[in-house]
């Protein structure tokens, strides 16, 4: 796996070399039929090739849990992150530490114990103190993904205003049996110039479905592979996409893979799963284009097969599934 110094098990170029990089084609992602299209204009304009493993399930969440959650967030402290973005509750240093503890100035979210509710989410109020350890630890185990260990120490679970979150997604059939271990809170603004650069999530820890809740504005997720070859395209219909889903067509040209581009659009309080070969073969990244206001992630991963019964870390697993789904994280 190809990780950097400050690897938080996704695999990505290295030294950012190919960050705001342009590929030459663009396709568009169009949810309804699960099929990429060339972009208007383009070279490409009314061709198409299948492109599986991208679900994207509009108004997840109401406008206002949407505010609620990200006021919740914004009672823990962001840490600043690479290419302008701010996380919280992510294991992102690569060495086996909580990262954290008391050698720099950090500031600590005390309890003071007062519960209130607001719409679908219960929170305590916190106070923030510095000089104190932070509680980035709670939302995800402490990771090594070079040296491929964990640690549970300090993992006290996903934060409690998820819970519904995670309840809401086992009504979908794709997200049925999902069952979090790891949240990762990302915020993303123009002015710092927020991006991700092209990356896989890691495959050893992470199981099938990586899965973002898009809250505060609208983005693009865009899709890249470098894998040699070639993709088979088909001529679209006139009334694509809609006379898609109807019939079948015969593959007709083909470009590189690795010229193409598939940008996903993701609506505001939107949730993406990716799977397959969206989650294995493309990379996904965030364009800094892309970022047009200030916007927050929340990205839930499973675990791997290693990890589920049967599997040899099994009890691992199943340790890290109670403390995850205890929901004990900050804030509660
Ligand atoms: O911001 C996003 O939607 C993507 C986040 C992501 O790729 C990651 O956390 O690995």
């Amino acid at each position: 796996m190809k990780t950097g110094p400050r690897s938080n098990g996704v695999r990505g170029p290295r030294g950012g070399a190919l960050r705001g990089e342009e590929k030459t084609h663009r396709f568009i992602y169009y949810s309804d039929t699960g099929w990429a299209v060339g972009a208007e204009e383009s070279d490409f304009e009314g061709w198409a090739f299948p492109f599986p493993g991208v679900t994207v399930i509009e108004d997840f969440v109401t406008r206002e849990e949407e505010a609620e959650m990200v006021q919740l967030m914004d009672r823990e402290p962001w840490k600043p992150s690479q290419s302008g973005r701010r996380k919280q509750g992510h294991r992102g240093a690569s060495p086996l530490t909580s990262g954290h503890a008391g050698l720099v100035l950090v500031t600590v979210t005390v309890m003071v114990g007062v519960r209130i509710e607001e719409g679908f989410l219960k929170a305590t109020r916190c106070r923030s103190f510095p000089q104190q350890p932070s509680p980035f630890a709670d939302y995800g185990p402490k990771v090594n993904f070079r040296k491929q260990k964990l640690k549970t120490a300090g993992f006290r679970g996903l934060p409690s205003f998820s819970r519904e979150v995670v309840r809401r997604m086992g009504l979908y059939p794709i997200l049925e049996d999902f069952r979090p271990v790891e949240q990762c809170n990302l915020d993303y603004c123009p002015e710092r110039g927020s991006a991700i650069d092209p990356h896989l999530d890691d495959a050893w820890l992470w199981g099938e479905r990586l899965v973002s809740l898009n809250l505060l504005s609208p983005t693009v997720l865009s899709m890249s592979r470098e894998a040699p070859g070639s993709l088979l395209l088909c001529l679209a219909p006139s009334g694509f996409p809609e006379a898609l889903v109807e019939g079948v067509m015969a593959p007709s040209r083909s470009v590189l893979c690795q010229e193409v581009e598939v940008a996903v659009p993701l609506p505001c309080r939107s949730l993406l799963v990716l799977t397959g070969a969206a989650r294995h073969q493309w990379k996904h990244a965030i364009h800094r284009r892309h970022i047009q206001a200030r916007r927050v992630c929340a990205t839930f991963r499973e675990l791997s097969a290693e990890f589920c019964p049967g599997g040899k870390q099994q009890e691992l697993g199943q340790e890290l599934l109670q403390i995850s789904l205890s929901f004990q994280g900050r804030p509660m």
